[in-house]
């Protein structure tokens, strides 16, 4: 199954934090890491003041089931530093895992949500998703990720840097 990864992160070395993600992927064999984003810095949105974000996506190829690979996201950002506490929601995080597309699966349990439920407002993810996945049709809305970038409010603040994830 083809999952679709929005990586970032606003806490301590950033970009090594997203890479190490991914290498992280390969080499528990979760997953073969395919396509990668540039890399965004973009505006905090939503939560505390805090500082901006180093934002991406990726491509990872993987025999696991959606549930399997949320477990297996939280252990990575788990092992990366991730800390969560009660009630705290948007949080400074050196890094945040979280699967925006699986082929055309739509998922909706209370722990897991596919399509990501907030994807199609954010534009520091809709961004680098794009760019990988710019022709993959939103299964719910049969749109493409490029029209719903297209047709997207949000004005929020988004640097595209010269690097690739
Ligand atoms: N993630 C959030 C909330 N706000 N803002 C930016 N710019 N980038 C993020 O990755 C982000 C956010 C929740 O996960
Ligand atoms: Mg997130
Ligand atoms: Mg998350």
């Amino acid at each position: 199954m083809r999952y679709y990864l929005g990586l970032g992160s606003n806490l301590g070395d950033s970009k090594l934090y997203l890479r190490r993600a991914l290498e992280l992927l390969e080499q528990k064999n979760i997953g073969k890491v395919g396509a990668r984003s540039h890399l965004y810095l973009t505006a905090p949105i939503g939560g505390p003041d805090q500082p901006w974000f180093l934002n991406g996506a990726a491509v990872v190829e993987s025999g696991l089931k959606p549930e399997a690979m949320l477990e297996a996201l939280l252990g990575i950002e788990l092992e990366l530093g991730r800390t969560r506490r009660l009630g705290e929601k948007n949080f400074p995080r050196t890094i945040d895992l979280d699967i925006l597309l699986a082929d055309e699966m739509v998922l909706k349990k209370p722990e897991l949500q596919i399509p990501h439920p907030r994807m199609r407002e954010r534009r520091f993810a809709l961004m680098p998703l794009s760019e990988i996945a710019g022709e993959i049709k939103d299964p719910e809305q049969g749109i493409t990720v490029r029209g719903i970038l297209e047709g997207l409010k949000d004005d929020g603040r988004v640097k595209k840097l010269d690097e690739i994830l």
